[in-house]
Order: C-alpha cells, then sequence, then structure tokens
C-alpha cells in the first residue's frame, strides 16, 4: 500500500552531472536569435509591434537557455542548500525590460531593433503584465525573486499559473467595472512547460488505518481523485551574473484515467468535459487582497500548490541525496508567502510518512525544521480559517494530520501553562464554536521554525497582540525582516534618466548595493546637480502628465505637484482622507482662499475587490470630486484630481518616477510595510504619512524633518478605540466640518442623491477604526507644510536627494540578506533561547 521512492531520479541525477561537463556550442547572436523568430518562428510575415515583441522575448528567451540549465546543474553539484519560496501569488508585471537589464542586452536589442524600424519602447509596451498577484504580497513575492538571483541564491519560486490574473479595472460612469484578465490569449513567450516533471495530487477520497509487520499503525489515504499539476517554468535572470533562477508555476490538467466502464459510449464526451472541473483549480486568482473568502475552489488551490511544489522539491531531493532524509532540512528551506500556502506543513508530513516511509517524529523534526512562515497583516478579516468539515471531506488524511499535530502541541501548551484550560482554547489549531474551524496562522506558527513580520512595528504588534502566546512559548521563532523593492525594476529599468544622472557622478556599483546612493547627500550642496535633477523630475512628470490623460483624459499640469496615491483600495489605506482633503482645498479655492496654496495635481489609482461596497463607493467619490473639480476654471490653476483606471505593475514604473508627493496614510497599526512607499521614495519623492508600516523606518533613515508626519500613533489609536466621537473632531474643526456638510449637500451627485450616505455615515461613526475625523486636521496641517516647502523649488530638490539617498535601506537585496541569513541559513534550529536574537536587521 505504501508508494516506493522514485527510483530513477537517482540515475537521472547522475546523467545530468555527466552531461553538465560536456561543452555546449556556443549559441548565436540575440540578433540572428530575433531574425529566425521573425523568419520561421512566428508562422507568418507580419511585422506589427507584436509579432516583433514576441521575436525579442523568444530570442532573449533563448539567449537564457544555456545559463538556466547550467544554474541547475551547478545546484545539483554542489549540493546548495535550495530554497523553495511558496506563494499563491507572484506579481511579475512585464519581463523583457528587466531581463534586458539584468542580461546586459539593452543596448544589442536597441540597436537591432532599428532593422525593424521600431524603439524598443514601442515593443516594451506591447507585453501584456503577468498580473498573477493582488497587491504589495504578490509584488513582494517578485521583488525577491529579482533580489534572490541577483545574490546568485538558490531560490525558486513556486506558484500558480492562473488563466485569468487580476481583474483588469475600466471605468464606467464613475464605477468600477470589472473585465476577465486572459493574459495568457497571445501565448507567453516566456514560459517553458515541462511535462516530465508532472505530479498527481489526491483530492477527497477517505482514509483507512491498518497494523504493519512492526506493529505501527499506517494511514492511507484511498479512492482520491488526482489531479494532475503540470510546471511552467519562466526564468528568473539575476543581474549580470550568469544565474538563472525558477519560478515554476504549476497548472492542473485532468488525468486519463478515469474508468470507462462507468460510461456507456453515449455519455463518453460528457466524462471527458466533466474533467474540466479539475482544470478550474487554476482558472483564476482570487480578487481579494485583505479578506478571506473562504471558498472551497481557494483551498483547492493552495493545497494544489503545496502538494505539488513539496512532492518536486521531493523528487529532487531523492535524486540528487538518494533516500536518506537525514540531511533534507540542511539541504532546504520553504518560506511560506502569508498563511496561503500553509497546508504544506500537514502535506509534507504526508509525503514524509505515507510516500517515503517515515515515522512521525523524524517527519516533525523535519518539517518543522524547513518551514517558515511570514505573516503580512494584523487585520483579523484577513486571518485564514477553513471549517474542519470542508477540510475532512476534501483532505482527509491532512485533516487527519492537523489533528495529531494539534493534540502534540496542545501537551506543549499544557506543559506550559498548567491547568489553564483557556490557554488551550486560545492557541488550539482547531478553533471550536458552532462550526470548527482550521486556524491556518497558529498551524503556520506550530509547524515552522522561523515566523517573521515585514516591518519592525508590524513584528512588534505581531509579538505584543496577534501571536502574543506562541511570542511567550517560542520567543526565538520570532524575527523581523523589513521589506523591500528591487532597484532593478523600480529605479534602473524604469527611471533611465535618474539613472544616469546618479551614475554620471557614483558610477555603477550603486545599483549591486543600494547603500552607496547614501553618497548623494553630498551632491545637495551642489548648484548644478541640484538642477540636473529637478530637469530630470521634470521630464518624467511630462511623462506621466502624458499617460494620466491618455488613460483618464485629464490633463496634467507638469508645472504643479504631482501628489499620488496608489495602490489598492482599502477603508485603512484612507484613500477617503485624500478625497476629504481635495475637497477642503476645493472648497478654499471657492472661496477665494488661495494664499500659500501650492497648485497639485492629485492622482488617486487602485482596485477594489469585487465584493467591496464600501471601497467601490470610495471610487464612485472620487471620480464624482474629479469631475466638480476639473471642470470649474477658476479651480484647475491650483487644483486637479484624476483617477488612474486599471492600476498595475507597468502602470507604476510611469507613475513612481514622475512622482513629487507620496501619500502613506494609513491609520496607524494597520498598514504591515508598504513597498509603495519605498518605490517613490527611491525615485526622490517626498512623503507625507502616518507612523505605520516601514515608514517608520523611512523616517529613521530620512530624518523626520524630510518627511511630512502626522496622525495619530498605534497607542494612540489603540487607546483612543474604546471613547471615539468623530463630533468632538467636526464640533472643533471648520475645515471638517465645511468638508461634511459639502458631502451632505449633495454638491458631488446633484444628480444621483444618497450614493455617498454610506461614506458620510462612515466617518461620522463611532466606531470608525480608521478614525478619519481624529486625523483629518493634523493632515491638513501637514499638506500645509508640504504647500510651504514646494514653494521653494531648490530645497523641495534637496530634500528628494535626501530621500533617494536614504532609501537603501529598502533595496530587497537587503531584505534577502536578511532572510539567508537569518532564516534559511541559519546555523541551527533549536539552540537559540534568547528573545531578542534576530530582532533587529
Ligand atoms: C500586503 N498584504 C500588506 N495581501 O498589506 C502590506 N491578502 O502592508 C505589505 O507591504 C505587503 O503585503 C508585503 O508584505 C497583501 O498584499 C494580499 O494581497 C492578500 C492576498 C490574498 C489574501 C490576503
Amino acid at each position: 500500500t505504501r508508494a516506493k521512492k522514485p527510483a530513477k531520479g537517482a540515475s537521472k541525477a547522475s546523467e545530468q552531472l555527466h552531461s553538465a561537463s560536456q561543452p555546449c556550442e556556443p549559441c548565436d547572436t540575440l540578433s540572428a536569435g530575433v531574425a529566425r523568430q521573425i523568419r520561421y518562428g512566428l508562422c507568418h510575415n507580419e511585422q506589427a509591434d507584436s509579432a516583433i515583441f514576441d521575436a525579442v522575448a523568444f530570442g532573449v528567451k533563448e539567449q537564457m537557455l544555456d545559463q538556466w540549465r547550467g544554474t541547475r546543474l551547478k545546484d545539483n553539484q554542489y549540493q546548495q542548500k535550495q530554497v523553495a519560496y511558496l506563494s499563491l501569488e507572484f506579481l511579475m508585471g512585464r519581463t523583457l525590460g528587466n531581463a534586458l537589464l539584468n542580461l546586459d542586452l539593452t543596448q544589442d536589442t536597441k540597436t537591432l531593433l532599428t532593422d525593424y524600424a521600431v524603439d524598443l519602447e514601442t515593443v516594451e509596451e506591447c507585453e501584456h503584465d503577468a498580473g498573477l498577484g493582488n497587491g504589495g504580497l504578490g509584488r513582494l513575492a517578485a521583488c525577491f525573486l529579482d533580489s534572490c538571483a541577483s545574490l546568485d541564491l538558490a531560490v525558486t519560486g513556486y506558484g500558480i499559473r492562473y488563466q485569468y490574473g487580476m481583474f483588469a479595472q475600466k471605468i464606467v460612469n464613475g464605477y468600477q467595472v470589472e473585465k476577465p484578465d486572459r493574459w495568457l490569449r497571445q501565448g507567453n513567450p516566456w514560459e517553458v512547460r515541462m511535462p516530465h516533471r508532472i505530479v498527481s495530487v489526491p483530492f477527497f477520497g477517505h482514509c483507512t488505518s491498518y497494523q504493519d509487520k512492526a506493529g505501527h499503525i499506517q494511514h492511507v489515504w484511498q479512492d482520491c481523485q488526482y489531479v494532475l499539476a503540470v510546471p511552467y517554468d519562466m526564468p528568473v535572470p539575476g543581474y549580470r551574473n550568469g544565474r538563472i533562477n525558477t519560478l515554476r508555476l504549476w497548472k492542473a490538467e485532468a488525468n486519463d484515467d478515469f474508468d470507462l466502464a462507468e460510461f456507456n459510449e453515449g455519455d463518453y464526451a460528457e466524462a471527458v468535459a466533466d474533467k474540466n472541473l479539475a482544470e478550474q483549480i487554476t482558472m483564476v486568482l482570487y480578487p481579494n487582497d485583505a479578506s478571506e473568502n473562504g471558498k472551497e475552489l481557494r483551498l483547492r488551490q493552495q493545497y494544489f500548490l503545496s502538494s505539488a511544489s513539496l512532492q518536486d522539491l521531493l523528487a529532487r531531493y531523492v535524486a540528487i541525496y538518494g533516500d536518506d532524509f537525514s540531511q533534507f532540512s540542511a539541504k532546504n528551506a520553504i518560506q511560506l508567502n502569508d498563511t496561503h500556502p500553509s497546508i504544506a506543513v500537514p502535506e509534507l508530513m504526508r509525503l514524509l510518512m505515507d510516500i517515503y516511509g517515515l515515522g512521525w517524529d523524524n517527519a516533525w523534526k523535519i518539517t518543522t525544521e524547513c518551514m517558515a512562515y511570514t505573516n503580512h497583516t494584523l487585520l483579523p478579516e484577513a486571518l485564514e480559517r477553513w471549517p474542519v468539515s470542508l477540510m475532512q471531506h476534501m483532505l482527509p488524511r491532512i485533516m487527519q494530520i492537523i489533528y495529531e499535530i494539534n493534540a502534540r502541541f496542545l501537551e506543549q501548551v499544557a506543559h506550559k501553562w498548567p491547568g489553564d484550560i483557556n490557554k488551550l482554547a486560545a492557541m488550539s489549531i482547531i478553533e471550536e464554536g458552532p462550526q470548527q474551524q482550521v486556524r491556518m496562522a497558529y498551524l503556520a506558527i506550530v509547524g515552522s521554525f522561523s515566523v517573521n513580520g515585514v516591518a519592525g512595528l508590524h513584528t512588534q504588534l505581531l509579538k505584543a497582540g496577534l501571536f502574543n502566546d506562541f511570542y511567550q512559548l517560542w520567543p526565538h521563532k520570532f524575527n523581523n525582516r523589513t521589506n523591500g523593492v528591487t532597484p532593478r525594476r523600480w529605479l534602473v529599468n524604469c527611471n533611465s534618466r535618474l539613472t544616469e544622472l546618479i551614475s554620471r557622478h557614483l558610477g555603477q556599483e550603486w545599483i549591486h548595493d543600494l547603500s552607496h546612493l547614501t553618497a548623494l547627500n553630498a551632491f545637495t550642496a551642489d548648484k548644478a546637480f541640484v538642477k540636473k535633477w529637478a530637469e530630470v523630475k521634470q521630464a518624467n512628470k511630462q511623462v506621466l502628465a502624458d499617460f494620466v490623460f491618455e488613460q483618464s483624459g485629464v490633463r496634467f499640469d507638469p508645472s504643479m505637484m504631482f501628489d499620488v496615491q496608489v495602490k489598492r483600495i482599502h477603508e485603512y489605506k484612507r484613500q477617503l482622507l485624500n478625497v476629504m482633503h481635495v475637497i477642503h482645498l476645493y472648497r478654499r479655492i471657492l472661496n477665494g482662499d488661495t494664499a500659500n496654496m501650492a497648485p497639485r495635481c492629485v492622482l488617486i489609482g487602485g482596485k477594489a475587490a469585487p465584493g467591496y461596497a464600501m471601497a467601490k463607493q470610495i471610487i464612485k467619490l472620487i471620480n464624482n470630486v474629479a469631475h466638480m473639480v476639473n471642470n470649474d476654471p477658476l479651480v484647475t490653476p491650483y487644483l486637479r484630481l484624476a483617477f488612474l483606471p486599471n492600476y498595475n505593475v507597468s502602470a507604476m514604473e510611469k507613475i513612481c518616477p514622475g512622482t513629487d508627493l507620496s501619500e502613506q496614510i494609513s491609520t496607524a497599526g494597520k498598514e504591515a510595510s508598504g513597498t509603495g512607499n519605498m518605490k517613490f521614495m527611491m525615485n526622490g519623492a517626498l512623503t507625507i504619512g502616518t507612523l505605520d508600516g516601514a515608514n517608520v523606518e523611512m523616517i529613521e533613515e530620512v530624518g523626520k524633518e524630510h518627511f511630512f508626519l502626522f496622525g495619530l500613533t498605534t497607542t494612540e489609536v489603540q487607546q483612543l478605540k474604546a471613547s471615539y466621537n468623530p463630533q468632538t473632531y467636526i464640533d472643533k474643526s471648520p475645515a471638517l466640518k465645511g468638508v461634511l456638510d459639502m458631502l451632505r449637500g449633495g454638491h458631488f451627485n446633484l444628480v444621483e442623491p444618497g450614493i455617498f450616505d454610506n461614506i458620510i455615515n462612515a466617518i461620522c461613526d463611532p466606531h470608525d477604526q480608521w478614525m478619519l475625523a481624529a486625523d483629518f486636521d493634523d493632515y491638513c496641517r501637514a499638506q500645509e507644510a508640504v504647500s510651504a516647502l514646494y514653494a521653494k523649488p531648490t530645497q523641495w530638490q534637496k530634500t528628494s536627494i535626501r530621500n533617494t539617498a536614504a532609501s537603501g535601506r529598502f533595496s530587497s537585496d537587503k531584505t534577502i540578506e536578511g532572510y539567508q541569513q537569518h532564516i534559511w541559513f541559519k546555523a541551527s534550529f533549536n539552540s537559540v533561547t534568547t528573545t531578542q536574537a534576530d530582532d533587529d536587521q
């Protein structure tokens, strides 16, 4: 009954090692490859820009193939530790520009394209974003892949090849309308289907047990339905170092072994059609960025990814090391990107025990020495829980293992807190209640040797609040790894003007080590440099203005300040506070009070989860306010407002270089880190923001005198909660009262009465968790300080330089060095007993 380990693996590995030592034929040039693609690869003679894009992409991929294979062979040969980064989301965006940069092929490509009378930028614009993620969490995974490859680390990303990525957002009559994103329709030139690495993933069925010859109870998961997991690999080139890592995306396909006897001939077609159910697993990305929606299909996706990836990892291990698993945790680390793949904990147990024949203790030791869990949110509505009944039905063997993990874990709890029944209930992986639920975060913590938050404040709050019981039990597991973003995509590739200016003065080393940017501080005294810095920003603002006009029809004037907030729409991120400030300025202008008002163009963009009614109403409000503001010629010299539809990765590449002011205004304690804040800072934007997430560390780096700080602190928010009364703030603030009166008066919805009532009520509700009314006046005060500084262009530019100079800490290279040193390559797992051992980076 026990499947035996794949025996042919070992010989395959030695075959590979053998061929690795054979010299390869040198491959031909990129330009020859592109020409060949155009002539033979595309099966038509069309020279449309999109055809050229395909030819270039295929040509570039071809250039990577030898190095790609070489990387894999080298990693096997040197028996390096492998890291698997498991994530339901990889928000990759476009690949071409970044690949050319990392491979140092940009100039060659520009040159070869002259033969085809098209420029590189036009060709790049033909690439469809790979939108396999919602927001920060998915984009973080993508930045990490770039940094891992660039730091020469053997890290494989494992994800899902969704047929439909993040929906495209259209705006119709001011409202968000979702359109499906069939990003693969034109084909994906970067991917390689790997049929020889297909694995199968079990679902449903039931469990039985028997006693083996040695008297041990053995468990068998029977009568399951298997779904094939087919890997599609995407290359991840490091920055000019010859390494090509892999992003392996799984596609679900039906297997062929359904029982034909059950069907007469007439039902054959239907029987085959039924198999499409299996393929639904990888059909669509769930578009919720901050709430768990509990759909059965989502759990299937999670298990499908986890099982396929672990089977792949184990097969590779066995191929190199054989069936001695004593080295497994020394050779593998598995990073769980939030709880979404945390079912990997019981799944690794299952594979080690049921497939490879290990006993519980040995399997548990290995599992807890490999798994590491990253938390990305404190919001209770985002914490995943799955009904026990659902899991029992879909994954009976997994549920059995979770029960056993929990029973053994609760013994430890009872030992630590003797007689404390409440503690047992509070910490149990199984939550009791009318419907029992599996708490996925607790499962992840119990099964991992490392638990990390994504910014200093966030980690502190995890330890003090959400996970405090676990922190008391296992302080050594907790550590902070502040997020970062890759400077290749977010500065070098998206902002060539600034890159050139910086490199002319600092050389190129900063691209490898972003801390070198601190040398820019000295140039704040260099008038010519400051002038050049301003010219770069101005040119980038013109590009952004053109983009905004093309996308929204609103004209931005590059002589005005560009004030930008782009991110998912969520109440805690407080786009509403931003609009309230716009309304405040609008009122002032209508009242003739424009003294000391720096003219500004406000840009807001982001998608709302399709089921999030309040977020959708906020989008409508932004659009309605924009309509009034932009159509009043008395107002537009001072103020303009645009909502940018379909905000995505490639939009951000145009937005962040042209932004003057970055809005990072979440209620303190709610944004785990933020990463958009870092992209803007790198590109020389100044930030207006609260003491939240990584803003705290940004202030540490740049100094509070170069940051527009406002609002309640996390502690103040917590203390105010019980007695919060928005009316007291409204009574004290003529500005806030004015804004609310204007909203209530229907100024922005004359022909649509009542549509903003919800929003108005939310602001005035004592239960408003986001405390807009409390922060409004201080926000306006900080915005006035922004205006005052903008009126002094030289000072503004110097502050801008200081912001870029201070952004080195937020390179994802730094973050990954932290993961590498403190998590993946941590020398020993059980010896650390001090509480603060790894807290500081
Ligand atoms: C974000 N989380 C955090 N979640 O909000 C942000 N959630 O502060 C942080 O900088 C970023 O993660 C990276 O650490 C998300 O983006 C999701 O997208 C998400 C998706 C599915 C379910 C829940």
